[in-house]
Order: structure tokens, then C-alpha cells, then sequence
């Protein structure tokens, strides 16, 4: 079993098309395990049918937690690109967080702020590790922002759990952001 091909088609089928898997998504962003095993299926790209130990298993071994299993569902924690929109439960972000991205973008990113680009949140890390392995997507040494959260939350911006080291919000304003 390719459980990478797996984990990438379970993030494209939560987070970006879930029409394409005939799959509705609660406000959460969860779908029915059953529905996205049966719609996987049918498309028969593994080697064999997958189940819902595949599942979790991807869960399990991936270096980020992309995914999340509550009873029968199933959900995305992350990354949405999707027009309707995903609920994410508010939280107090620590005082500091970070935000990987490119040289090329870092004029704009400290006239204009992050914004969400193509997702429906900014993604912003909890630790300098983590916002490396981000930027390190697009640059091979990315640009790390440091970002005032506390002050941006003390002003009312509110902030959204992802996962244990990605934390969401709607719009982060370019006085909130320093280049490390
Ligand atoms: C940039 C991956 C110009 C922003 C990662 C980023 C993450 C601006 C890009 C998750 C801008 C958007 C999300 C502005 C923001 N002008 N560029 N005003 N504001 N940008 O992929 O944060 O492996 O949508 O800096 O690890 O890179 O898929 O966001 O470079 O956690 O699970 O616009 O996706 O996780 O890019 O990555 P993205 P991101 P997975």
C-alpha cells in the first residue's frame, strides 16, 4: 500500500474537492469514513481496497497530523481551499508564533499582512522548527516572520486550533510581523 499516494489523496479529497468524491462535508469539516473508503475505492489507484486501519494508520505514521478520526468520521485539521466555509474552534495563541514563506513574497507579506491566498486560513507555527519545514516547501532557505499573537489577539484577532504545531486565522495585519 502507497501510503503517501493515500495521505495526499485523503488531504485533496478533505481539504480542495470533495465534489470529486461525491462527499459532503459538515461544518467541521467532517465526512462519513464509509462514504470516503467507498469513493476511494471506486477509483481503484491502490493495490488492493483500502479500509479504515489504512486510515488511521496514515494518521499515525505521518510527521504532521493532517488528519483527524472522531467515532465515524473523518476530517482534514487543515488547509482548506473549499468555498463553504470550515469552522475551527477559537483559542489563545501563545505570545509568539511563526510563518515560513519565500523572499519573493516578503515585500508583500509586510505591506499587505498573510493572508490566506488559496486556503481559507493563514497558517502560522507554534515553533521555528516547524515554520522552517513550511517555508522550506518553496525556498530553500525560507524567510521566518515572527508574529506578535498576543498583541494581535489582545486587539481581537481571533486564532483557530489546526493541529498540535499549526495554529489558523483569518487575516494576520503586516504590524503584527517581524523577520526573524
Ligand atoms: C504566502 C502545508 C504574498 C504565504 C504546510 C505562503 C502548512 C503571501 C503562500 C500548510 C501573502 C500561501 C499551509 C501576501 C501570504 N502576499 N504572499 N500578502 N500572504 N502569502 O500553501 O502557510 O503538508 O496556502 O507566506 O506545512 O505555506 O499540506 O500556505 O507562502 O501547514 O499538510 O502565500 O500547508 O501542510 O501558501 O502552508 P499556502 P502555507 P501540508
Amino acid at each position: 500500500m502507497d501510503y503517501t499516494k493515500l495521505s495526499k489523496e485523503v488531504s485533496y479529497a478533505l481539504r480542495h474537492a470533495p465534489w470529486e468524491y461525491e462527499l459532503e462535508l459538515n461544518r467541521e469539516g467532517f465526512v462519513p469514513i464509509g462514504q470516503l473508503i467507498n469513493a476511494i475505492n471506486e477509483s481503484g489507484n491502490y493495490s488492493r481496497p483500502i479500509t479504515v486501519e489504512d486510515l488511521e494508520h496514515i494518521i499515525e505514521i505521518s510527521d504532521k497530523k493532517r488528519h483527524e478520526i472522531q467515532g465515524d468520521k473523518i476530517r482534514a485539521l487543515y488547509g482548506h481551499s473549499i468555498p463553504m466555509h470550515i469552522s475551527k474552534d477559537l483559542l489563545v495563541p501563545p505570545d509568539i508564533l511563526y510563518h515560513g514563506t519565500t523572499h519573493k513574497t516578503l515585500d508583500s507579506i509586510l505591506r499587505a499582512g498573510l493572508k490566506p491566498m488559496g486556503r481559507q486560513y493563514v497558517h502560522l507555527s507554534i515553533d521555528t522548527d516547524t515554520a522552517v519545514q513550511v517555508g522550506k516547501r518553496r525556498d530553500i532557505v525560507p524567510v521566518i516572520l515572527v508574529i506578535d499573537a498576543h498583541k494581535a489577539h489582545t486587539d481581537g484577532i481571533s486564532f483557530y486550533k489546526g493541529n498540535d504545531k499549526v495554529i489558523l486565522a483569518d487575516y494576520v495585519s503586516a504590524k503584527y510581523i517581524k523577520v526573524k
